[in-house]
C-alpha cells in the first residue's frame, strides 16, 4: 500500500515548517516558485504549508503512486473501473474528430461525434422555433428531469454559461422525488410550448422515472395526446429498451455509453440543456475547454501540471496535516454550483475506505467538500475559516474580467478575493491586535485583544483565469475531475463506481410497501417507530 512507500514515510515525518507569513517574509521567489500558468488558469499554491523539500517529496509521492501509469490507462481505455469492469473515457468525449480513442480494438470517437451531430440539429431546431410543439407554437422552456450525475453537471454548467443563453429559452432543473419540484417547475410552464428532457444513464432511476411519468400525465392531461408526446419528450440514456418502454421514441433518443460515469457525463449527451442553452458552438468550446486541460494534464511535467499540484496538495493535508474538509469558494457569481456538482464529484469519487484490491485503507480518501460563492460566504462561514479550531484548506477562483462590468463592482470583488486569502495566511498576532488597539484604556486593550488574534498560516490555492467563458469553464472543470483521479490513483482507490449511491436505491425500494400500509418488516427500533408515527399521521 501507498502508506508504505518511501515518500509516504519521509512525508509522516516531514520536519515542521515554518508560518506561511516567515516563509514569504524570507523568500521573495516564492510565488514564482510555487505558481504556474497553463490553459489561461493562474494556480498560484504559494500561500500553502509547504517547502521545496514537501513539494519534492509529494512529487516523489505520485510518481511511487504511479500516477503517469494511471493517466496512460484511463485515457488508453483500459478498464479501470474495476468493480464494474469498464473503461473510464470520459476525455473520449471531447476528442476531436481526427483523433481516436481504441477500446476494446474499436475507435469510439466516430460514435461520440454522431451523438454531437445529432444534438446539433436537434438544438439547432428547437433554438430557431423550427421544432414545434403539438399546437404548432416553438420551444419556450425545458425542463430537465433527472438527478446525481444527470442533473448536478448540466444544472451547474448551464447556471455558469447563463450570461450566452438564448433568452428564448428558459431552463428548469427537476431532479427530487418531492413532489414539491416537479410541481413547482409545472406551475410555470404550458405544456404547448415545453420540452421535457429525461436524462437517465440507466433509466431506471425511481427519481427520474416517477418525475418523468408525472411529467407525462400532466402533458396528457392539458391537451397533449400520447402521439404529441414526440415533439415534447427526449430521452438521454444508454438503455434504449427502458426509453421505448416509457413511450419515447428511439428516434428522440440520445445515447451514450457506459464508458462515461455519470458524474463525468455531462460532456456527452447529458449536456443536451446546456447545449440549447448556449448554443452547439458554445458547448463544442466547453468541449474544446476540457481537452485542452486533458492534453496539459496528459503531457504536463508533475511540477508543472496543475491537477497533480492540487491533487498533491490535497493528499497533503487530508493525509499528513489531519485536516478533513475543503472549501471550494468561487468569486464568481456565475460559478454559484460549482461547489454543490463538486460535492458529488469528489465525494462520491473518493469517498471509499476500500482500496483496489478490496483492503480497507489504513489511512484517510477524500475529503469533505463544501463552499459558497464570495462573498457572500464571508458572512457566513468565513469566521469558521479565520478563527475556528478546524483548519480547512480553500480554493478560490477568480475572473479577472468580469462578464457584467457594473460600476466598481468587480475591483470590489476581486478587492475582497486577495484579502481573503492574504489574511488567512497572515493572520494576526496578539501584538498586532494590541496595536489595533492602542486608543483604548490598556486593562481593555488586554481583554479585548485575544479575541482580535487570527491564527493565519491557513492555506489556500488561488485559481485566476481572464474571464468566464466556455472554454475557461471546460478546462476548469476538467482541471478538477483530473485532480480526483489523481488523488484516487494516490490512495489506490477506484474512484469510478458508487456502491454508496446503489444502497440508497435499494434501501428505500425496501421499504417503500411498508410506508403504503404493508406489513412492517423487520427493522431496528428507530426505524420501526419512525414508520409508525408516519403511518398513525398520514393524511388520505
Ligand atoms: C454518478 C452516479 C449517480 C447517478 C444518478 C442518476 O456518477 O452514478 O449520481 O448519476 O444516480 O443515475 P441515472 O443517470 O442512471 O438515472
Amino acid at each position: 500500500m501507498i502508506n508504505q512507500s518511501p515518500s509516504w514515510k519521509a512525508l509522516s515525518n516531514h520536519p515542521p515548517i515554518a508560518p506561511m507569513r516567515e516563509l514569504f517574509a524570507s523568500d521573495p521567489g516564492r510565488f514564482a516558485r510555487f505558481s504556474v500558468q497553463a490553459c489561461d488558469i493562474l494556480l498560484d499554491y504559494s500561500k500553502n504549508r509547504i517547502t521545496d523539500t514537501t513539494m519534492s517529496l509529494l512529487l516523489d509521492l505520485a510518481r511511487e503512486a504511479g500516477v503517469s501509469d494511471g493517466i496512460q490507462a484511463m485515457f488508453g481505455g483500459r478498464h479501470i473501473n474495476t468493480t464494474e469492469n469498464r473503461a473510464v473515457l470520459h476525455v473520449a468525449l471531447r476528442k476531436n474528430t481526427d483523433e481516436s480513442v481504441v477500446l476494446d480494438g474499436v475507435n469510439i470517437v466516430p460514435e461520440v461525434q454522431r451523438v454531437l451531430n445529432q444534438m446539433e440539429s436537434f438544438v439547432a431546431r428547437v433554438r430557431t422555433g423550427g421544432w414545434k410543439g403539438f399546437t404548432g407554437e416553438r420551444i419556450r422552456d425545458v425542463v430537465n428531469i433527472g438527478i446525481g450525475g444527470s442533473d448536478l453537471g448540466p444544472r451547474m454548467v448551464t447556471e455558469a454559461l447563463d450570461f450566452y443563453r438564448e433568452r428564448t429559452l428558459d431552463f428548469h432543473f427537476v431532479s427530487n422525488i418531492d413532489g414539491t419540484h416537479i410541481a413547482r417547475v409545472l406551475e410555470k410552464v404550458r405544456p404547448e410550448s415545453t420540452l421535457f428532457v429525461v436524462a437517465s444513464k440507466t433509466f431506471t432511476t425511481q427519481e427520474t422515472l416517477t418525475n418523468a411519468h408525472t411529467a407525462r400525465s400532466w402533458f396528457l392531461g392539458r391537451g397533449g395526446s400520447g402521439s404529441d408526446i414526440a415533439r415534447h419528450f427526449v430521452a438521454l440514456s444508454t438503455n434504449e429498451v427502458a426509453v421505448r418502454a416509457f413511450g419515447i421514441d428511439p428516434a428522440n433518443m440520445f445515447a451514450f455509453w457506459d464508458w462515461v460515469g455519470g458524474r463525468y457525463s455531462l460532456w456527452s449527451c447529458i449536456g443536451l440543456p446546456i447545449a440549447l442553452a448556449v448554443g452547439m458552438d458554445n458547448f463544442r468550446e466547453l468541449l474544446a475547454g476540457a481537452r485542452d486541460m486533458d492534453e496539459h494534464f496528459r503531457t504536463a511535467s508533475f511540477e508543472g501540471n496543475i491537477p497533480v499540484l492540487l491533487a498533491l496538495l490535497g493528499v497533503w493535508y487530508r493525509n499528513f496535516q489531519d485536516m478533513p474538509s475543503h472549501a471550494v469558494l468561487p468569486y464568481d457569481q456565475y460559478l454559484e454550483l460549482l461547489p454543490a456538482y463538486l460535492q458529488q464529484a469528489d465525494m462520491e469519487s473518493n469517498g471509499k475506505g476500500v482500496t483496489k484490491n478490496g483492503q480497507s485503507t489504513p489511512y484517510a480518501t477524500g475529503p469533505i467538500l463544501w463552499g459558497e460563492p464570495g462573498t457572500n460566504g464571508q458572512h457566513a462561514f468565513y469566521q469558521l475559516l479565520h478563527q475556528g479550531t478546524t483548519v480547512v484548506p480553500c480554493d478560490f477562483l477568480a475572473a479577472v474580467n468580469p462578464l457584467h462590468p457594473v460600476g466598481e463592482h468587480h475591483v470590489i470583488l476581486l478587492a475582497n478575493f486577495l484579502a481573503q486569502t492574504e489574511a488567512l495566511m497572515r493572520g494576526r498576532t496578539l501584538e498586532e491586535a494590541e496595536k489595533e488597539l492602542g486608543k483604548l484604556p490598556p486593562e481593555a486593550r488586554k481583554a479585548l485583544a485575544p479575541h482580535k488574534v487570527f491564527p493565519g498560516n491557513r492555506p489556500s490555492n488561488s485559481i485566476v483565469y481572464p474571464e468566464l467563458t466556455p472554454r475557461i469553464l471546460g478546462r476548469l472543470i476538467a482541471m478538477y475531475e483530473h485532480k480526483i483521479f489523481v488523488q484516487g490513483i494516490i490512495w489506490g482507490i477506484n474512484s469510478f463506481d458508487q456502491m454508496g449511491v446503489e444502497l440508497g436505491k435499494q434501501l428505500a425500494g425496501a421499504i417503500l410497501p411498508e410506508l403504503r400500509g404493508e406489513q412492517i418488516g423487520v427493522h431496528d427500533a428507530s426505524t420501526c417507530g419512525l414508520l409508525r408515527y408516519c403511518l398513525d399521521r398520514r393524511k388520505g
